[in-house]
């Protein structure tokens, strides 16, 4: 099996994105299962193609994406992507979509095809803190959950899809007044590998 995963730049006043920092760290092979890594860009309009271009580069049998949820204390294993850009803050290309599709005329919803029942049970036995989330928020990394799985769903439906929200790194934390939860990076880690072995 080949695996995309996917962790993201910094964006907002940050200057490290967990997501990638994690993704970076894990190894080339995790069980029988070869991972090929890429870095997505903060960015509603070059995300997608991003992912696409680097689906059509390492042609995976699974892709995994992963990004920074900041104030999460434990994994999100998200559950779905909805079919809606609300945008608090622009992103790195000082885009801030209010109230629009991901793909105008596309369904609602799109359910992650991957495992994550099977994998948010095995990250709580490892002893990583996870849980099942129902909403991918509605800023980059919704948009690219939502715009992977609607491509799978139209194009390549033998490819499985999903998305990991990560909390922040406690140097990220510490500089915030009050600090929010975080997670030491080798926990992340920890948590990536154990959510992909769960896919074999
Ligand atoms: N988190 C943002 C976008 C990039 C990232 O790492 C989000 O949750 O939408």
């Amino acid at each position: 099996m080949n695996l995309l995963i996917t962790g993201f730049a910094p964006f907002g006043r940050e200057t490290v994105n967990p997501s990638y920092e994690a993704v970076k760290l894990l190894p080339d092979h995790i069980g029988g299962i070869k991972i090929t890594k890429a870095e997505m860009p903060v960015s509603f309009a070059a995300s997608g193609p991003a992912l696409k271009a680097a689906m059509a580069r390492h042609r995976p049998d699974a892709v995994l994406c992963v990004g920074q949820a900041g104030g999460y204390s434990k994994l999100a294993l998200e559950r779905v992507a909805i079919n809606l850009q609300d945008a608090s803050l622009a992103d790195n290309d000082g885009a801030q979509p209010v109230d629009q599709p991901v793909v105008p005329h596309g369904p609602a919803a799109y359910f992650s095809t991957l495992p994550v029942k099977k994998m948010a049970a095995a990250l709580q036995e490892g002893g990583i803190p996870a849980f099942l989330s129902y909403s991918a928020g509605t800023y980059v990394c919704n948009h690219l959950l939502y715009t992977l799985l609607h491509f799978l769903h139209t194009e390549a439906p033998s490819i499985q899809g999903g998305f990991i929200h990560v909390p922040y790194l406690p140097e990220q934390a510490a500089g915030k007044t009050p600090p929010p939860p975080s997670m030491e990076l080798s926990q992340i880690v920890r948590g990536l590998e154990l959510a992909i072995q769960a896919l074999a």
